[in-house]
């Protein structure tokens, strides 16, 4: 059975302004660049210049590593921590802004996410969720023994990462940084009014919606190696998000994600999928990326980019079946940056847990331009490293089963129906809501203390700073 889509958006192009009347973007109010960004000189931005750096700022909360979704599954946020440390271990936190973020409160998430099911989740807990009726279990899609049990936390760990992606948002809108980067995020598959696929809150929606107040276009990319498809049915009737999934596709989960799948009403042609075999290397892979997001950027010249890196692409991963290395999986991420648009960097899936963290630490170094050594640093989970302590890792065994006939075929498909959008819509302009971090977040029932709150956070994202002595957790956590 064919389910019903809970769009975000219905048929109207629309975006916001800001109370004081100006239009945050359009081009005569958007403040100059700082004079080490480099901005294309032809509007639009097809070309890619690889060479400029970025100002990055990374988000991450010292707990949200502890958090454990019980024996035998897979997913697993102790490699959240595991990733901290390798960063940290290769001294990339000296070349970023490092901020921890505000928690979400249960009204940020309603933004997006149905009261009702916001409620629920605020209110069970692990011993409730073995006796869940049947009809609740399956209103929600959670419980015992399913891909979304309800852990202990459950509800705090996803207003951790899920504050992390409204504040990289932020400072995103508000200019302050080229780059922002939460590998906490990125859970893709969360629907409106129910978890699946390990994911319930959609940190993506959210983070997209903070930015459309500012942003005529937003394009959302997936490298993850599911079909992102809690971001494509948020914005599947909408011009206003451009998503662009790549995925393996056929009995596999989440089973969405054809081809043909390209949006509807004033969004169609603006969900773009991209359906692999298994066994896809670094070459084919690029092969598809990069004609496919150079023709995405011509078309629909966003004015933000969010990608989510979903580490379960890799090759080795424990349930994807994709053979990409760390610099194939890297290069998407490479390219982008290229584009020069404000860019949101996010986690996803990824099962081995070592290579993860690999991964999204290189990733992190090439958004930082530092070359990293293929020596794992000394840090506190090097031993997790063994035996070898290197970095990149061999190439995988998987037969490759995308023939450059089939990559081609898909490509010049998805290149036609690209071809169907008629120009980078423009947008009707109405007042812009204020941040969540001003108004709305004042006061709310998830607040520790209202007092100190005010005297930490800045006027823009709520985030506070890290000192460099508070990075280093003692201790060794086990690998849960
Ligand atoms: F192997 C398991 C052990 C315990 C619990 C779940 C799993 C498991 C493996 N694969 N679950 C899956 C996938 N679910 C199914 C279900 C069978 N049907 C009834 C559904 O095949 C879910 C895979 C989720 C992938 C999540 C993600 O990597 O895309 C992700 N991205 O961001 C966060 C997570
Ligand atoms: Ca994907």
């Amino acid at each position: 059975m064919k389910k019903r889509r809970t769009t975000y958006f219905g048929e109207r192009s629309t975006t916001w302004m800001a109370k004081d009347g100006n239009v945050p973007c359009s081009p005569s109010s958007v403040p100059h660049d700082p004079p080490h960004v480099r901005v294309p000189t032809t509007p639009g931005h097809k070309s890619q210049d690889m060479s400029s750096k970025k100002r990055v700022s990374y988000f991450y909360h010292g707990d949200v590593g502890h958090y454990y979704y019980g024996p035998g599954h897979p997913m697993k946020p102790h490699r959240l921590k595991l990733t901290h440390h390798l960063v940290l271990g290769y001294g990339l936190y000296r070349k970023m802004e490092v901020y921890r973020p505000h928690i979400a409160t249960t009204q940020e998430l309603q933004k997006f996410h149905s009261q009702e099911y916001v409620n629920f989740l605020s209110r069970v807990n692990p011993d409730m969720g073995r006796t869940l009726s049947s009809s609740v279990h399956s209103k929600f899609n959670v419980g015992e023994y399913t891909d979304c049990p309800i852990f202990d936390g459950m509800m705090e760990f996803c207003k951790i990462y899920t504050g992390c992606s409204i504040d990289g948002a932020q400072k995103l809108n508000h200019k302050i940084t080229d780059v922002a980067v939460n590998w906490s995020g990125g859970l893709h598959h969360a629907k409106k009014g129910e978890a699946s696929g390990f994911c319930y809150i959609n940190d993506i929606v959210l983070a997209i919606l903070e930015l459309l107040k500012y942003h005529p276009r937003v394009l959302y990319i997936d490298i993850d190696i599911h079909h992102g498809d809690g971001v494509e049915e948020a914005f599947y009737c909408t011009d206003r998000v451009m998503t662009v999934s790549f995925h393996r596709y056929g009995d596999f989960f989440p089973g969405t994600g054809n081809i043909k799948d390209v949006g509807a009403k004033n969004g169609k042609y603006y969900s773009v999928n991209v359906p692999l075999e298994e066994g896809i290397d670094d070459a084919s892979y690029e092969r598809v990326f990069r004609p496919v997001m150079a023709k995405v950027m011509e078309v629909y010249q966003p004015s933000a980019v969010v990608l989510q890196c979903g580490a379960d692409s890799l090759s080795g991963d424990r349930l994807g079946c994709f053979n990409l290395t760390l610099r194939g999986h890297a290069k998407c991420v490479e390219m982008m940056k290229g584009y020069n648009v404000p860019l949101l960097i996010l986690g996803g899936g990824g099962y081995a847990i070592r290579n993860v963290a690999r991964c999204w630490a290189f990733e992190t170094s090439v958004l930082l331009e530092e070359e990293v050594s293929d020596e794992i640093p000394r840090n506190d989970y090097y031993d997790y490293y063994a035996p070898d302590y290197k970095l990149h890792l061999p190439p995988g065994t998987t037969e490759n089963q995308n023939s450059t006939e089939g990559l081609e075929a898909i490509k010049v498909q998805i290149l036609q129906q690209l071809s169907q959008i008629p120009g980078a819509p423009s947008v009707q302009m109405q007042e812009v809501p204020p941040d969540w971090a001003t108004n709305e977040r004042g006061g709310g029932e998830d607040e520790e203390d209202p007092d100190v709150r005010s005297s930490n956070r800045n006027r823009f994202g709520g985030e506070r700073r890290e000192h460099e002595a508070e990075f280093y957790d003692g201790g060794k956590d086990q690998d849960r």
